[in-house]
Order: structure tokens, then C-alpha cells, then sequence
């Protein structure tokens, strides 16, 4: 049993880790996930842990309980007030964290297109004035430690922009240009998936995550610039 429990911890938190891990964050918004994920993981095992305790203090009782001076206490305060308290405030911290997983009223260093289309995503990293600096298929490149916008779009159906380790996900819908702010403060590689069903080749509609350090980025991107902005990776 000694042995038993390290080995379980390890084999469960390495469960947690990968390329595509949201328990794996990488940046604040992922992290802000994360949080919410813990704490709403925590309060349902206490939650169920406490409903156990009570079933099986009844079960192991050995006399009949005597009856409740006012059982309508009970169903009114398991029934309605915990559930109405523990809702809100969950309510309030999901509200909250929200703000930071989209990233509202942050200042962003660059700005990113994506477009997707089936089964494909292409990344256009634009200057100030809109023109495009780099292009890539399937492959997105990102600089460390920078805030990024990305705006979002589609050519044909819905998809889903989604990459676990740095954030949530966001609609990419046609005729639209949705917003998400991103920042990637662990360098690697890391890999995002389409997270909404968008016809036959739905579940390989994924992409690399190449995150540079700022001198390796800004090299890459003087590259892209040099020539070949409009070819694939
Ligand atoms: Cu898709």
C-alpha cells in the first residue's frame, strides 16, 4: 500500500500532462481554466464525499433513527440553499475567470488571422496596417511571453479554434472575425484541435504549436518576410 499510493499519484498526474493537455497550462488564460477546473472538481468531491457519509451513517445505524422535529429543515437547506449558494458562487467565479480566458482590456503586442476551412487552418501574421507578414498552414507560430491577438474566421462551416494548453476555445464562424487573446509563456511545442464537428475529416483537423523564444521568433518571421509570406510551412 506504501508503494501503491506514489505510484497511483504519478500514474494519475502524468495523466494530466501533454501537448494537448487544459490541465497543462501554459498561459493565463489557460491557467484561469484550470483554476475554475480544480475548484469545481473539489467542491463535487466534497459535496459527494458528504452525501457518502450520510448514506452510509444510515446504513450502518443500527437503531431507527427517531424521527425529525422538522424534517422541512432539511430539504429546505440541502435542497435549496446549499445548491443556491454553491451555484452562485460558482456563477460569480466562472464570471470572473471569463474575463481573463478572452483576455478583455488587455494590450496586445501582435495580431493573428485564422482562418478555417475543411479541413484546414491557415495563420496570417499581420503588421499594424493589415498587410501579411507570415503565412502557415497547419502550423502556428508563436513568440514567448507576448499577448496575441487572434481573430478568427471561417470560409465554409462552423469550426472551433481551440489549443488546451494556452486557452479556451472560440467559434471560427463564416462571416465573422471573433476575438481571442492569447499568451504563450512556456516555450515548445504544443498542439490545437477543431473542437466543433465540421463534416468527414472533423477529428484531423488539428494543428501544431511551435512556441519560439523572441529572437528565435523574430528570426523565423524575418524568414516568412524574406520571400515565401504566401507559401505553406
Ligand atoms: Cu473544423
Amino acid at each position: 500500500m506504501r508503494r501503491l499510493v506514489p505510484l497511483l499519484a504519478a500514474a494519475v498526474a502524468a495523466g494530466c500532462r501533454g501537448p494537448q493537455s487544459m490541465l497543462d497550462p501554459a498561459g493565463p488564460a489557460a491557467a484561469a481554466i484550470a483554476r475554475t477546473w480544480w475548484l469545481m472538481a473539489g467542491a463535487a468531491l466534497a459535496v459527494l464525499l458528504l452525501v457518502l457519509g450520510l448514506l452510509a451513517r444510515a446504513m450502518l445505524r443500527r437503531q431507527p433513527a427517531p424521527p425529525m422535529a422538522r424534517p422541512e429543515r432539511f430539504i429546505v437547506l440541502g435542497g435549496l440553499v446549499l445548491p443556491t449558494v454553491a451555484l452562485f458562487a460558482l456563477l460569480v467565479y466562472g464570471t470572473l475567470a471569463g474575463r481573463t480566458v478572452i483576455g478583455v482590456g488587455v494590450d496586445t503586442d501582435r495580431v493573428v488571422r485564422v482562418t478555417a476551412r475543411q479541413w484546414q487552418w491557415q495563420f496570417e501574421h499581420l503588421a499594424p496596417d493589415g498587410t501579411v507578414l507570415a503565412r502557415s498552414l497547419d502550423r502556428l507560430v508563436l513568440p514567448q511571453g507576448e499577448m496575441v491577438e487572434f481573430q478568427v474566421g471561417s470560409e465554409d462551416v462552423i469550426h472551433s479554434f481551440w489549443i488546451p494548453r494556452l486557452g479556451g476555445k472560440v467559434d471560427a464562424i463564416p462571416g465573422r472575425s471573433n476575438r481571442l487573446r492569447l499568451r504563450a509563456d512556456v516555450a515548445g511545442a504544443m498542439r490545437g484541435q477543431c473542437a466543433e464537428f465540421c463534416g468527414r475529416e472533423h477529428a484531423h483537423m488539428a494543428f501544431s504549436v511551435e512556441v519560439l523564444d523572441p529572437a528565435s521568433f523574430a528570426g523565423w518571421l524575418d524568414g516568412r518576410a524574406a520571400g515565401d509570406a504566401g507559401s505553406t510551412p
